[in-house]
């Protein structure tokens, strides 16, 4: 077995509180089970409103990369996800798909768990906020907090994002609009219960300014520090407009507010209420990584929330910056994000997670592009780590069977490297100590770029031609050494790529088993057989790729103009000149009154709009030419007619599965829609 599947981790978490329940029992220090002490890490609970996107696998791989090298060095990890499923927004969706919240949410978390597995994702837990465990967990807080008099009842009016599911005073607007992400808020006026925040500020900013590490990078700690210092209002936590979410212990006719109870999952992930020695263990958590735009709710709120239950803050709270697609924020409703599960098939998980970690500053914005992209797998993957397993392999199986020698005496540029490989390791640990991911990949591709240098220098070729069999036994022993030093250090962020270079070295120790102290020069057996494998990352041919995109764009453009070349001769056409159908052949067609329920433009395809219709209680998708005619907000509650048995096909990779009824003219379209008003579903005959 080459590494540990998560869920071995997950066994371990598991015997290792059994372990600290019995050191407790000694009367002994349970932080001290390892030595090395505990690493909490999280990432946000997402929304299960749609399909993750790539920017969901961002923050979840940065995540996934720093729980595995603490692991490695040592740590007892616990490594939190989840998803956020109460509240309006989820309500909303559902009830628009004509399905139970429950039904609905159940359904799309599958697909959060699949994508995390496709993305070697190695949680050791995973909180769904409709869980039961943590239905309890929110409650007992939420009584916590009232008994505590940090709860009072009042009538909140004022301002809604629901895409946010955030409150706004008027004077925070911009524009009329959610001053986070600037879509219309709605005007809300109910009873609610508040939580005191303003009764915190001072106590908050104390806490940020004795603890410079709390809120990171700086610039957002400034933000935040304005935004308290600014006034704090109380916060309204709970909702009796709707029902879905966890009712006020104390009131039924109350659900609580949706961040209260989301925010709460990280303390029901470290077993708070139900493991109090694993709860006692883990908390506080030491990172809480989230983007940039939900800072406000985890460095205020948060806090405050915990304070008031008198447990101690996370440790920090990093607030990284978006991934952009052509340098806009992705959104579903733009409709430009960036599914993460087609990238990883077309181009390996691996490199995708390479990408993520690697070209992004970590903490500011960047950008996401199949050019870059490729760029990188080229340049990093396939040229510098790829070839400089491939060209070791290679001279080990030519020149010594594949088997790994025995070293002789060190020359300055054998020192050299071994002194780079130590400090490497060490750099590496620094950087993910202090949160520095690109500093820490730049360490180890600098360790990459030495050794390919070595190749070239010490000449292994011109070794074995004049028959300088001990120093060429010298340069394929360290090629070999620092092949292993490297696979150590890129598996937290490349797991697969890990496993795959560990079997071409012919290692027999368990990858898996390795920790930090393995990095140590000079572990690799002599006699390792090594075995020719396939490359690790395939180089890309860029040029290619691209004409066969811009072939298909031009095929698909060509076939759209068809298109309505042909609806144009046809209104040219006279009547009697077309063929004759019998009533057989048109009652074949399966037209039905459908309604649309969401529009969206398809990135690249600008005369085409993807449309969610509601035919019955049937949810389909189809595409349609119809973007140079209508807006997508003009089209939502629009009941129309569709062709409901048409075979689905994709248009620009995006799935159809009917089509709508138009009329059109060289220079107008109009959709068909039906007189009176009548249900989606019905037949059209
Ligand atoms: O906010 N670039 O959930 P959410 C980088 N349920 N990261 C991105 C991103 C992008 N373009 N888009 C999304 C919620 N993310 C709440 C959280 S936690 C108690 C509750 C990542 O589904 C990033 O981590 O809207 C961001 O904060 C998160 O997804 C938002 O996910």
């Amino acid at each position: 077995m080459i590494s540990r599947p998560w869920w071995e981790t997950r066994c371990e978490r598991f015997f290792a509180f059994r372990h600290l329940k019995i050191l407790e029992k000694d009367g002994k220090d349970d932080t001290s089970m390892d030595g090395k002490g505990k690493y909490y890490i999280t990432t946000p609970i997402y929304y299960p409103s749609d399909r993750l996107h790539i920017g969901h696998a961002y923050t979840t791989t940065i995540a996934d990369s720093l729980a595995r090298w603490h692991r490695f060095t040592g740590k007892d990890v616990l490594f939190l996800t989840g998803s956020d499923e109460h509240g309006q927004k989820i309500e909303r969706v559902a009830t628009s798909l004509g399905v139970k919240p429950q039904a609905y949410v159940d359904k799309i978390v599958g697909s959060f768990k699949d994508l995390w597995q496709k993305y070697n994702i190695s949680y050791d837990d995973f909180v769904r906020t409709t869980e039961e465990r943590h239905h309890r967990v929110v409650q007992e807080v939420f009584r916590r907090v009232y008994a505590k008099g940090d709860i009072y009842k009042g009538e909140y009016e004022g301002w809604y994002c629901t895409p946010c599911e955030a409150f706004w005073v008027e004077n925070k607007l911009q524009d009329g609009n959610c001053p986070d992400c600037g879509r219309p808020v709605e005007l809300v006026k109910e009873e609610s219960y508040f939580f005191r925040l303003s009764k915190y500020a001072k106590r908050l900013l104390r806490h940020i300014e004795e603890h410079p590490d709390f809120i990171r990078p700086e610039s957002r700690r400034n933000e935040m520090v304005n935004f308290i210092k600014n006034g704090l209002e109380d916060l309204c936590v709970s909702r009796t407009t709707f029902d879905w979410g966890i009712p006020v212990p104390i009131d039924d006719e109350h659900v609580i507010y949706v961040w209260f109870d989301a925010l709460t999952n990280y303390l029901t992930g470290a077993g708070f209420l139900q493991d109090e020695v694993a709860f006692g263990h883990y908390w506080p958590a030491d990172l809480h990584l989230v983007g940039k735009e939900i800072m406000r709710f985890h460095t205020i709120i948060w806090p405050i929330i915990l304070m008031a239950l008198d447990l101690p803050l996370p440790k920090t709270v990093f607030g990284h910056g978006w991934l952009l697609l052509d340098h806009d924020k992705m959104s579903k409703s733009k409709g430009n994000v960036v599914d993460p599960v087609a990238l990883a098939d077309e181009f390996g998980v691996d490199a995708i997670r390479y990408f993520l970690l690697r070209e992004v500053s970590f903490g500011q914005d960047g950008n996401f592009s199949r050019q870059a992209l490729i760029e990188r797998i080229n340049a990093d993957l396939a040229n510098d780590l790829g070839n400089l397993l491939h060209r070791s392999i290679a001279m080990l199986l030519r020149y010594r069977d594949g088997i790994v020698p025995s070293p002789g005496e060190s020359t300055d540029l054998e020192r050299d490297l071994e002194q780079l490989a130590s400090s490497t390791a060490r750099d590496v640990n620094k950087h993910i100590e202090g949160l520095e991911l690109n500093a820490a990949l730049s360490a180890i591709w600098r360790l990459v770029g030495r050794a390919n240098k070595y190749v070239d220098e010490a000449e292994p070729w011109v070794l074995h031609k004049s028959g300088q069999s001990e120093r060429l036994d010298t340069v394929l022993y360290h090629l070999a050494e620092t092949l292993r030093i490297i696979v150590l250090l890129i598996k937290s962020f490349l797991p697969e790529t890990g496993d795959k270079m560990w079997v071409q070295l012919g290692i027999k120790q368990d990858l898996g088993s390795c920790s930090f102290a393995d990095t140590a020069w000079g572990r690799i057996e002599p006699g390792t057989q090594v075995v020719k494998g396939e490359p690790v990352f395939p180089r890309i041919d860029l040029d290619a790729l691209m004409e066969a995109e811009e072939a298909t764009k031009v095929a698909e453009e060509k076939q759209e103009t068809k298109n309505t070349l042909t609806q144009e001769t046809t209104t040219q056409t006279k009547v009697e000149e077309t063929p004759q159908v019998s009533i057989e052949d048109f009652a074949k067609l399966d037209l039905r009154v459908a309604e649309v329920k969401a529009a969206e433009p398809i990135p690249g395809a600008d005369r085409l709009l993807k449309l969610q219709i509601a035919i019955g209680t049937e949810q389909r998708q189809i595409v349609a030419g119809i973007a140079k005619h209508y807006t997508p907000e003009a089209l939502v509650g629009k009941h129309i007619v569709v062709v409901a048995n048409l075979k689905p096909a994709k248009l620009r990779g995006v799935l159809s599965e009917g089509m709508l009824l138009a009329a059109s003219t060289s220079d107008s379209l109009g959709l068909v829609t039906v007189e009176k008003d009548l249900p989606s579903g019905a037949r059209v005959k």
